[in-house]
């Protein structure tokens, strides 16, 4: 049959979303749509045959028809809406990050505990992107052999109106830290955070950009910079330096185009561009995952460690000290392995 699905904010990321699953998602369709703005979510609906337009999301989750539920609010109103899936035993696709707080996510983990299983995978849409995936077969195969550092640039061509000094950790670099996790299969350990003076492209108390400093429990150091005002484009690279060598992605080459005397190539301006694909497929595994009630890729612990590792960045940058991160122990449900 077809995945009946409640999407919960309709913003760029949950708009994104909605045109995807009408277009290059197969067996899944948008059953029903939340939004505080009722004019926005009225005519988002308006676009999908038979869709409901809500503005309160607990009703949206509650709808007919409602099998699996994609989270795209703001990062404070995701807790919400994913318990209330829960309560449903619906799977759960919720965007990063999964709550601002550790406490947060540890509330869903209790919550996926009592139910005995895991339904939340969290949108770390790069764990889907073709180059990061075969960063990850190189380091897993012992391709460079150890990896020391990761090297990585993250940049944003503009920062939104409402993006904060405190986004650039927890909504930013939070993707950073995802992906070590995953490519090194490591928890980071301890951040440290630096700043240049800002640059004057940009709202002084922004702080942009800032070099933050990864420590992980298999000894490597992950370098990132985070730099959301660029202007020329959206960037994300990394380079992983092993005991044997070395391998890059995210250069951006897909074509060199030589002319007049010039080679050159475009930067893309967004990340719904640069990751189109990763988020094609991410939707696309987790439809295939949430008919057979199970998450595929990073789950509720993932979401979890992100938050605590935010948790002490923002510590880090506040009061410019190194700062380790505490995590709780790994439950069983969430063991590596798993699927
Ligand atoms: C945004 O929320 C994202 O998730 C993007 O991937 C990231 O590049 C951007 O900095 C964030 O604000």
């Amino acid at each position: 049959g077809t995945l009946g699905i409640a999407v919960i904010g309709t913003g760029r990321m949950g708009s994104d979303h909605v045109r995807r699953i009408g277009t290059t998602v197969g067996g899944a369709r948008v059953v029903a749509v939340a939004d505080p703005d009722g004019d926005r979510v009225k005519e988002v609906a308006a676009g999908l045959e038979g869709a409901g337009a809500y503005t309160d999301p607990g009703a949206a989750i509650a709808a007919p028809g409602v099998d699996a539920v994609l989270i795209a609010s703001p990062g404070p109103a995701h807790e919400e809406a994913v318990l209330q899936a829960l309560e449903r035993r619906l799977p759960v696709l919720c965007e990063k990050p999964l709550t601002p707080d550790p406490e947060g996510a540890l509330r869903i983990m209790e919550a996926e505990r009592r139910l005995g299983r895991r339904l939340v995978q969290v949108g770390f849409m790069r764990r889907f992107d073709a180059e990061y995936e075969r960063l990850k077969e190189l380091l897993d195969a012992g391709g460079i052999g150890r990896p020391l550092f990761l090297h990585c640039r993250h940049r944003n061509a503009s920062s939104p109106a409402f993006f904060t000094g405190d986004m650039l950790i927890s909504d930013s670099v939070v993707h950073e830290v995802d992906a070590a996790r995953w490519l090194l299969g490591q928890e980071v350990t301890a951040v440290t955070v630096l700043a240049p003076t800002p640059t004057s492209a940009a709202p002084q108390a922004l702080g942009d950009p800032r070099f933050v400093l990864l420590e992980t429990s298999g000894g490597a150091i992950v370098d990132v910079e985070i730099f959301v005002n660029c202007g020329f484009g959206y960037q994300v690279r990394c380079e992983a330096v092993g005991e044997s060598g070395t391998a890059r992605i995210g250069d951006g080459h897909a074509m060199v185009v030589e002319s007049g005397g010039r080679w050159g190539g475009e930067v893309v301006q967004d990340y719904t561009t640069r990751f189109a694909d990763a988020y094609d497929r991410q939707v696309r595994r987790w439809v295939a995952a949430a008919a057979r009630g199970r998450v595929a890729g990073p789950d509720a612990w993932d979401g979890y460690a992100a938050a605590a590792v935010s948790r002490a960045g923002l510590a880090a940058a506040r009061d410019g000290v190194r700062t380790e991160v505490r995590l709780v122990e790994r439950p069983e449900l969430y063991a590596a392995g798993r699927d």
